[in-house]
């Protein structure tokens, strides 16, 4: 991989002798930043009645440095969510996008951010799982994945509501299966739009995919399975614009069911392999289908009847230790001689 990305480095550089080689657009994160991060889109049903995903896409742009996000797409369903709730959590990270760089340059610039954001359908899909109509949103997902496959990268797509628009973009190009990596919170979300989901199941049996019913919610329950957790709130209030976003958006606490596909992907356990210790949880394969992966029925790694739950839980302290850390970022910028945030993660 090094390799060919030196042998194309030299044809660039041989291709821009003595022209005038067209700048990337500032807006744009570079081609050497981007290399060795994950790309991701997120399926998300911010807004309307879940304000859990603002805490966890105010969580998701702290980390922006780490991940190369190549689309966020709102996936509303039933309850009334839509592009510019994306857009509102973006507004309030541009607030601290001029303390956040001094802390990494790799964060991308809000505009940049604002240039990913696409609608996705509104309504659940029939009962077949599709419909004739794509939505902006769709198409975004089968461009990204067509980007990724030039790239040679693999596409990571979050599933953060219903599956509705992941749904639709298989079936507009079944080809882009190849180049998924899909990781889906279920339960609540399934049911919103089971017929996508469903759909998925029955015609993408080839889908690299970790499907979580129950895990997730080790990441904010207590050990009796209650929604109870250690976080304190002091740490995200007065901690920039998005620390008074995370607040307002839930300010009696913590809950953010979605964000373990995204912990996945920023601890330093390794992407390929999902039965793996992780941030994002550990499931075990589908003896079904090798390439899905489900929760840990093991009644040692339950919590209140949610399996898989502990394999999230037991890492709920260093994960909150973590998120406060970047929530530092938002408030001041980084002085001199202040090291880097270095937490014991799984894997690293
Ligand atoms: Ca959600």
């Amino acid at each position: 991989m090094a390799k060919r990305f030196h042998l194309a480095l030299l044809f660039l550089l041989l291709l821009c002798q003595g022209t005038a080689c067209a700048q990337p657009p500032a807006t744009q994160p570079t081609a050497t930043s981007v290399r060795h991060k994950p790309w991701v889109l997120i399926s998300t049903d911010i807004g309307g009645s879940d304000p859990d995903d603002k805490q966890s896409m105010a969580h998701a742009l702290l980390y922006a440095d780490r991940l190369h996000f190549v689309g966020l797409v709102s996936t509303p369903t039933r309850h009334g969510g839509r592009a510019s709730d994306l857009l509102e959590v973006i507004a309030a990270y541009e607030k601290d996008y001029p303390n956040l760089k001094t802390w990494s340059a790799d964060y991308p610039t809000p505009a940049y951010l604002r240039s990913i954001v696409h609608q996705g359908q509104i309504e659940p899909q029939p009962p077949e799982g599709f419909s004739a109509q794509s939505s902006p949103g769709t198409d975004a997902i089968v461009q990204a994945a067509y980007r990724a496959r030039e790239a040679g990268r693999p596409l990571w797509v979050l599933v953060w509501g219903a599956a509705t628009d992941l749904a639709q973009a298989l079936h507009t190009d079944p080809r882009i299966v190849t180049v998924l990596r899909v990781y889906s919170i279920g339960d609540w979300n399934t049911e919103q739009d089971r017929a996508a989901r469903d759909y998925i199941h029955r015609h993408h049996p080839a889908l690299w995919w970790i499907e979580n019913d129950s895990s997730f919610r080790g990441l904010y329950i207590d050990e009796n399975g209650r929604d109870n957790n250690g976080w304190r709130m002091e740490d995200a209030r007065g901690h920039g614009a998005l620390g008074e976003y995370f607040v307002a958006a839930r300010p009696w606490g913590l809950k953010m069911g979605d964000t373990p596909s995204l912990l996945y992907l920023i601890d330093h356990a390794d992407d390929g392999d999902p039965t793996a210790d992780s941030w994002g949880g550990s499931f075990i394969r589908d003896p079904m289908r090798p390439q899905r992966w489900i929760d840990d029925p093991d009644r040692r790694l339950d919590i209140a009847g949610y399996a898989g739950a502990e394999t999230i839980r037991r890492f709920q302290a260093a994960i909150y230790r973590d998120i406060a850390a970047r929530f530092d970022r938002a408030r001041a910028p980084r002085s001199p001689g202040t090291p880097l945030a270095a937490s014991a993660r799984p894997g690293g």
